[in-house]
């Protein structure tokens, strides 16, 4: 049956309102990705930037138009074989009780110590877990002890990579991170080739990536590079002097 290959994203006249309302919240998008780009996503809050990243794994389902992944429209695959290609960092990190290693391994119990590691230590946490009492073993989460904003993103990133997606999705999770740690993690990310969305607040982010869609209200305002946004849409050229 059907898995995910490549990690190539394409929206086709995308439509979405939530299922207890009508009203519009994603208009009309058409966009695509290639396999091993990363896409900035911007826009004002309540513009539909999460709403839009909810429908690649089909945490909501399109009410118009198609979402596809390698060519295939997601309802066609088997949902966890389509969500196990995909690494979602929610913009609010959820932590588990739990050791810090089976918060990272969460969703991947087959994962070895080396390969939790080797997520921490891209999603920039390692040097903090080697600071905490227990190390991996540490206890988060309920009687367990407290972590910042920030390190709750980076364990939450780390779970993401540990499975190795073909497609990740950061909902603003480097919020946090001041812009030496985010410039190492962006550069760590490169290195696991996978079709990267990222909505971000950032311009220093924004300008890193492939394509950045500016969303405003639901609809695409602009499409295209950094360079090509300044010429083209005059709502880039006001957040970028903001
Ligand atoms: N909305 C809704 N029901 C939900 C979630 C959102 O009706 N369960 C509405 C609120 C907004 C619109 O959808 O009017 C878009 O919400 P998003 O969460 O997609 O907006 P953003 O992610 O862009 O906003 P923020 O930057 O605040 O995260
Ligand atoms: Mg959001």
């Amino acid at each position: 049956s059907l898995t995910i290959n490549k990690g190539a994203v394409e929206f086709k006249n995308v439509s979405f309102h939530y299922p207890e309302s009508d009203v519009p919240v994603l208009r009309n998008l058409s966009f695509s990705v290639k396999p091993g780009e990363t896409l900035a996503i911007l826009g004002s809050t309540g513009s539909g930037k999460t709403s839009l990243f909810q429908l690649v794994p089909r945490l909501y389902d399109v009410t118009e138009g198609e979402v596809l992944v390698d060519g295939k429209n997601v309802m066609n695959y088997p949902i966890e074989k389509l969500r196990k290609g995909i690494g979602v960092v929610p913009q609010e990190a959820v932590l588990f009780t739990g050791s810090i290693t089976e918060n990272i391994g969460w969703g991947k119990e087959d994962a070895t110590s080396d390969e939790i590691i080797s997520a921490a230590v891209d999603a920039q946490i390692h040097e903090t877990v080697e600071k905490l009492p227990n190390q991996y073993d540490t206890r988060v989460g309920q009687r367990g002890v407290n972590l910042s904003g920030g390190q709750k993103q980076r364990l939450s990133i780390a779970r993401a990579l540990v499975r190795k997606p073909k497609i990740l999705m950061l909902d603003d999770s480097t919020s946090a991170l001041d812009l030496k740690t985010e410039g190492k993690l962006l550069k760590a990310l490169r290195t696991y080739s996978c079709t990267t969305f990222i909505i971000t607040q950032k311009i220093s982010t924004a300008m890193e990536a492939d394509h950045i869609l500016l969303l405003d209200d639901g609809a695409v305002e602009a499409w295209g590079t950094h360079e090509e946004l300044l010429n083209t849409s005059p709502l880039y050229v006001k957040i970028v002097q903001s």
